[in-house]
């Protein structure tokens, strides 16, 4: 296990994929151990309370607070602890390598887990899926299951980053019910990074249903 001085604060939410993210990042590194879970109830406006603005002002989770660094934005506190505490496995130091990991890495917040967070905020306002927003989850889909054709995963031949993160979004994308299976290569690469990545269904799976739960009781309430 590596070594650190310190626990680590993480700030979270439950069922929220971007926590999720950071909470297989935790096991994969070994640190879990020394990490100091604080849950952020959204449902009570924990976040949007004083407290909570003083260490985030962005009011999002994940959080963490490592040795006095403050950080937020998932992706970002991923790099970090990989470099950190991973010896960058999941984050190779090679440039090019790096710069496609990156470009995954923003392909799914900005794209694929951004149309994920329309098709959300429909179905909790209890509005059916347009078609303008089908089309654009059919279309990132479809950019992924390309980026997948012919390789083992999103970059090169071992699971990065990139994997995790999109591996994340499309699990959550599977519990609303969105059918993956006619993206052949996303369902056979999806498989594969949830059996070579060794913590992955005992960490997601758990953000995954509360995710769907929510998503259920506040679809039924509105
Ligand atoms: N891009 C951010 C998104 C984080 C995010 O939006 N988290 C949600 C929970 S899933 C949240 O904190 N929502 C409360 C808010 O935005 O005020 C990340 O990847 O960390």
């Amino acid at each position: 296990m590596p070594n650190i001085a310190m626990t680590i604060d993480f700030y979270y939410m439950k069922g929220s994929p971007p926590c999720a993210v950071v909470s297989l990042i935790f096991a994969e590194v070994g640190i879990e151990s020394q990490v100091n879970s604080h849950y952020v109830n959204i449902e009570a406006n924990e976040h949007l309370k004083e407290e909570y603005l003083k260490i985030n002002p962005q009011h999002t989770a994940p959080t963490i607070v490592d040795d006095g660094l403050v950080l937020a934005e998932s992706r970002a506190i991923a790099k970090y602890l990989v470099a950190k505490y991973g010896n960058n496995k999941y984050y190779p130091q090679d440039i090019n390598t790096r710069a496609l990991i990156d470009q995954r890495l923003d392909f799914d917040i900005g794209t694929l887990y951004a149309r994920l967070g329309d098709v959300y905020y429909s179905l909790i306002l209890g509005s059916p899926m347009n078609e303008n927003q089908l089309n654009k989850l059919d279309d990132a889909f479809n950019i992924l299951n390309n980026t997948l054709e012919g390789n083992k995963y999103a970059v090169g031949s071992e699971p990065t980053l990139a994997d995790i993160s999109l591996a994340v979004t499309v699990l959550v994308f599977e519990a609303f019910k969105v059918n993956i299976k006619r993206y052949n290569n996303i369902t056979r690469w999806l498989t594969l990074v949830r059996s070579s990545v060794p913590k992955f269904d005992e960490i997601v799976l758990n953000y995954v249903n509360d995710c769907a739960q929510i998503v259920s009781k506040r679809g039924k309430s509105t």
